[in-house]
């Protein structure tokens, strides 16, 4: 199979789905589980909250989370002038293998994933290592809203309304010891209950794997999220614990984290693991680098269609440069994509 490169203002969804294309399409069929995880139940207190967006499937979440929703910090970081996502859009156009390869899978498979009970180790180079239910972990953090572009390698984005908490707060509480360099992220296997796990055909050795640069961590952008739009994360956008690094490609951005690792070594990452040659482990939106097999300078802002294609200029670390720009000081960023 081979994929037209896209020219910049014409790039639709079926020019550019580079992730999927090393993926054996056999490995996901017959793992298909009908069925939503999202179980819409009334309740005023996180009616409240999920209502600041329009059309959010609330759910009332578990009790971890709603006890988080009244200390809250609302909006601490926006995004001027640009439309938030609909709720639809975030929810049913995701990548998320190990719930199958289509951008409308993770959704319709969102209940594989059980996310009660969930525990969450701190290993490596760290003063204070240790295995967390998910409560515990997320118990010291006050959430905040963090308003962020995602913008996948695969040349579309949207603007998505976290809650979470900064890295660098679980940094502070865990103690790197002198010799953490990087942070590394894995994600749960469970190959009999996710359907893109399922099959040993696939190209993806699970776990999910990403990390980043221990500075990279500490940078106040850098949040692990619980929530979106004002309610609890929907499973198919990584439930219960996901990072968010927006200024760098969204397969930065892992989702339901089981294990942080503090360690030497750069990390190998998945995608490294399946083509080095296209995606690094930096991956920094970068206008100015493209990918091998087509041009990064442009993005589909979703929801986009073939009418109303919704196409925008990408932006140097995903507008996020006045922040994040000073940590690749003297790199050259063609060589560390
Ligand atoms: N564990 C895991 N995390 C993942 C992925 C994945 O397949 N597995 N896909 C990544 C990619 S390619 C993108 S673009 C974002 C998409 O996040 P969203 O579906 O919440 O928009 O999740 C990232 N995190
Ligand atoms: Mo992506």
């Amino acid at each position: 199979m081979l994929i037209k490169v896209p020219s910049a203002s014409a790039c639709k969804e079926s020019d550019v789905t580079p992730e999927e294309f090393y993926l054996s399409r056999r490995a996901f069929i017959g793992g298909s589980i009908a069925g939503l995880a999202l179980a819409a139940a009334p309740g005023a207190a996180f009616a409240q909250d999920a209502s600041r967006y329009p059309d959010v499937q609330a759910v009332e979440g578990p009790a971890w989370f709603q006890q988080k929703l009244p200390t809250t910090q609302w909006q601490a970081v926006t995004v001027k002038g640009e439309a938030i996502t609909p709720f639809k859009d975030a929810t049913h156009y995701n990548n998320f293998y190990e719930l199958g390869a289509d951008k409308g899978d993770p959704s319709a498979n969102a209940s594989a994933l059980k996310t009660e009970p969930w525990s969450v180790v701190i290993d490596g180079e760290v003063a204070k290592p240790g295995r967390y239910a998910l409560e515990d972990f997320i118990k010291p953090y006050e959430l905040e809203e963090r308003i962020y572009r995602l913008r996948c390698v695969e040349a579309w984005s949207m603007v998505i309304p976290w809650m979470g908490f900064p890295l660098s707060a679980l940094l502070k509480q865990v103690q790197p010891t002198s010799k953490a360099k990087y942070i590394r992220f894995e994600t749960l296997v469970d190959r009999k209950d996710l359907p893109g796990q399922q099959s040993s055909f696939g190209l993806i050795n699970w776990p999910y794997v990403e990390g980043l640069r221990l500075d990279e961590a500490m940078n106040p952008l850098a949040i692990f999220a619980v929530g979106m739009y004002g309610r609890v994360l929907p499973n198919q956008n990584g439930a219960p614990l996901r990072l968010v690094v927006p200024w760098k490609y969204g397969f930065k951005s892992i989702k339901s984290i089981v294990r942080i690792s503090l360690v030497e070594e750069q990390p190998k990452t998945t995608w490294q693991s399946i083509a080095a040659d296209e995606y690094g482990f930096y991956a920094n939106v970068n206008p100015n680098v493209d990918h091998p097999r087509w041009s990064q300078a442009r993005e589909r802002r979703l929801p986009s269609g073939l009418f109303s294609p919704n196409v925008r200029d990408t932006l140097m670390f995903n507008g996020y440069g006045d922040e994040v720009a000073s940590l690749y000081a003297g790199m050259d960023l063609r060589v560390n994509y």
